[in-house]
């Protein structure tokens, strides 16, 4: 894993959070509800890109169009692809990216990320807004875990051994962060969903 603190200036994560806006108002955020009890998350999604992942009472899944509108995700900012060229360390762009955006005590348990078919690739994660304390272990839940900082502007890179680990984040310190006029945390985290086809790199 990798952490890399304040990689995005302050015009950079103004310029983002523009772009993200106008995104948001064409793939409103939405609700997630988790699969079988249908008990709603408390962080509001979207994704941009060819894949978003969605969740519901039928599971955990990525699709192509967004669940409540029906069109397709809007495209991620090239500032976003360019990040991830920067540290992804892996040839094709990423398909899906998912936004997390908490308000008002908004949290998220511990998971891994194995919803795709590819984990060659690492996730890369960017942290816009509000102060997070991210808490995350080894690939055995129940294991030791510890926690870090992410602050607005931190990058966040699980590949290799850390891939599949188990994270989430604990709370969002509400107050640490002017980037958001109406205060809250944005996350994204940039992923392939799809097995790399033999002979495309
Ligand atoms: C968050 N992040 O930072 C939630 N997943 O709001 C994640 O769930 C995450 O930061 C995979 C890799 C990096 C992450
Ligand atoms: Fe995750």
């Amino acid at each position: 894993m990798k952490h890399y603190s304040g990689m995005l200036d302050r015009a950079e994560q103004e310029a983002l959070v523009s772009e993200l806006r106008l995104a948001v108002a064409k793939a409103p955020l939405f609700i997630p509800l988790m699969p079988r009890t249908g008990r709603p998350f408390s962080v509001r999604m979207t994704n941009l890109g060819s894949l978003g992942w969605v969740s519901d009472r039928n599971g955990y899944r990525y699709q192509g169009l967004h669940p409540d509108v029906g069109t397709p995700w809007p495209p991620m900012p090239q500032a976003v692809l360019d990040i991830w060229s920067k540290v992804s360390g892996y040839k094709q762009p990423p398909e899906a990216c998912l936004v997390n955006f908490y308000q008002g005590g908004a949290k998220m348990g511990l998971h891994q990320d194995k919803d795709e078919e590819d984990f060659s690739a690492p996730v890369v994660s960017i942290s816009l807004g509000d102060t997070a304390v991210f808490r995350f272990g080894g690939t055995e839940r129940g294991g030791k875990t510890s926690t870090l900082k992410l602050a607005s502007g931190d990058v966040l890179v699980m590949g290799g051994e850390s891939r599949l680990c188990f994270h989430g984040i604990d709370r969002v310190n509400v107050g640490t962060s002017t980037l958001l006029k109406e205060g809250g945390r944005i996350n994204l985290t940039l992923r392939r969903v799809t097995k790399p086809n033999i002979g495309n790199s």
